[in-house]
């Protein structure tokens, strides 16, 4: 089973935050699980949300390249990085979708939502407001992607 991941071209450009991560990802070579070559491959797309400030962006990176920085960067919009690991002759590709908790990029759920098959709901530990937002993050997250959540 191959499925093909075109989800990038259905973005505008201006909407996704370059990080260096993102463009370095396609050439990261798979984490292997497995010794044996991979005989099928499946893409699984993923959402990060949650509010600002949280720590979203910073476990999509540490995940996909082990990289941690205590510096506050922002995400202006939606970050994209992809990480590959291969189980049992199968290449695994994550498609990892980190969206910016400020308010104003909300209108850009649907873009990590939709056809995402797993949603990451984040908070900080340390904020309790950040926990009670989750209930509003799930309520427009499912609304947009009913199959999954
Ligand atoms: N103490 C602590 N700080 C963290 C942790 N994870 C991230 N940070 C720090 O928290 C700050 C915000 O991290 P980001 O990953 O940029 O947060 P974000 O949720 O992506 O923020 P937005 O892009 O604004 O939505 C940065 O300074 C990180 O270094 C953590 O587990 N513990
Ligand atoms: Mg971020």
């Amino acid at each position: 089973m191959s499925i093909q991941n075109n989800s990038t071209s259905a973005i505008p450009a201006n909407m996704i935050t370059p990080t260096a991560s993102s463009s370095s990802t396609s050439s990261t070579p798979a984490t292997v699980v497995d010794n044996s070559s991979p005989t099928s491959s499946v893409v699984l797309k993923m959402g990060i949300i949650g509010d600002a400030q949280i720590g979203k962006t910073s476990l999509m990176i540490k995940y996909a390249e082990g990289a941690y920085d205590t510096e506050y960067t922002q995400t202006l919009g939606v970050n994209f990085m992809e990480k590959t690991i291969l189980i049992r002759q199968t290449e695994i590709t994550f498609s990892i979708w980190d969206l910016g908790g400020q308010k104003e990029f909300a209108s850009m759920l649907p873009l990590v939502c939709s056809d995402a098959v797993a949603i990451l709901f984040t908070f900080d530990l340390s904020r309790k407001s950040t926990l009670n937002s989750l209930r509003e993050w799930y309520r427009q997250a499912r609304g947009l992607n009913k199959a999954n959540l």
